[in-house]
């Protein structure tokens, strides 16, 4: 009867996939391929989990990017990203769960149908206490991810702040072009504002090259967007860096945290809709994606923009699911309710 209740939209529950393996009980051999497990998340017995446990879901757009003039290929990326998470070791113990809820998919629905559509399985993940990881698609993505964290948390976390590791501000008007993959952080500050409600945001590894000028205006003119450039990262020391995003993040309670994979250097990412000839270091990336995970304050992240068919030998792919690898360690470990 109460089935009626939940229908999300675009919505296809996780098939199988080829990357999923037997069980394997000894946690010490097992893979993240061996203890994935499936679950729908329109089934409505479902109970909501007791404690916090990881849920993947795949957003297969990347109309944001055919929209923003890029060369598309991120739809695939879900795919191929599960394939290089499933091969890695299981380092989470015996009491944390991954559950694959499967994709938002729709090949004949508008972007910003599927970043509803999005959104709202993004609410119906915290009502299960399930952490939201969200495996791209264009950086189309973020808005829906955004929308959904903002209005599914609890009534009283008011301030959701925004951490965007990417070579671009993606704050582009659109007005004439309309929302695509590069507009997402504005629609954000857009929204907030319209609303005036709390909008912080921070962009770490910005490249000039990359970036119109109307862009940085927009950027001094408004409060509450910060930035280091990819190249300030590479001159300052590690300690600097830290200290800066502690400041920026300081009084945000919550942080939604979105890795564009067109970051980094093109050879350490070849397969992105965007190619970097500068670029963040990866292991950069990683010290300050495990320093912000520690703050037990992140809410969901998502890694975004893996486009398989310009990738070479699995690169992308592949460190896109070492970032998942490590952050689920330390958001097992920090965010015990
Ligand atoms: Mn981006």
């Amino acid at each position: 009867m109460r089935k009626e209740e939940i229908m999300l939209q675009d919505y296809r529950v996780a098939r199988p996939y080829s990357y999923l393996q037997a069980s394997d009980k000894d946690l010490y051999t097992a893979k993240w391929g061996n203890k994935i497990q499936l679950l729908d998340l329109n089934d409505d017995s479902l109970p909501a989990f007791d404690t916090l446990q990881f849920g993947l879901i795949g957003f297969k757009s990347d109309k944001g990017v055919y929209i923003n003039n890029g060369r598309p290929g991120a739809v695939e990326g879900p795919r191929e990203i599960r394939h290089q998470l499933a091969k890695m070791p299981w380092h989470l113990g015996r009491d944390i769960e991954v559950y694959d809820v499967g994709d938002i998919d729709g090949p004949n629905r508008t972007m910003e149908q599927l970043q509803e559509s999005l959104s709202y399985a993004i609410e119906r993940m915290l009502q299960l206490n399930l952490f939201p990881i969200v495996i791209g698609g264009g950086h189309e993505t973020a808005f829906g991810h955004y929308v959904g964290l903002k209005h599914g948390t609890r009534k009283d976390v008011s301030r959701l702040g925004v951490v965007n590791f990417d070579v671009h501000f993606d704050l582009r008007p659109y007005y004439k072009s309309g929302p695509n993959s590069g507009t997402g952080f504005r629609q954000m500050h857009d929204l907030n504002h319209d609303r005036g409600e709390y909008f912080k945001y921070l962009v770490l590894g910005i490249q000039e090259h990359s970036n119109n000028l109307n862009l940085f205006d927009f950027v001094a003119k408004t409060d509450n967007i910060d930035f280091l450039t990819s190249q300030e990262m590479y001159k300052m020391p590690y300690d600097k860096i830290r200290e800066m995003v502690d400041e920026f993040t300081a009084d945000m309670e919550k942080i939604y945290l979105t890795i564009d994979m067109d970051s980094f250097n093109s050879a350490f990412a070849p397969g992105v809709s965007a190619i970097q000839s500068l670029g963040n270091s990866p292991q950069l990336t990683l010290a300050l994606l495990e320093h912000l995970a520690a703050s037990g304050k992140l809410l969901g992240f998502d890694v975004v923009e893996t486009s398989p068919s310009h990738d070479i030998d699995h690169h992308t792919a592949n460190l896109a699911a070492t970032f998942i690898f490590y952050l689920t360690r330390i958001i097992a470990n920090t965010n015990v309710d």
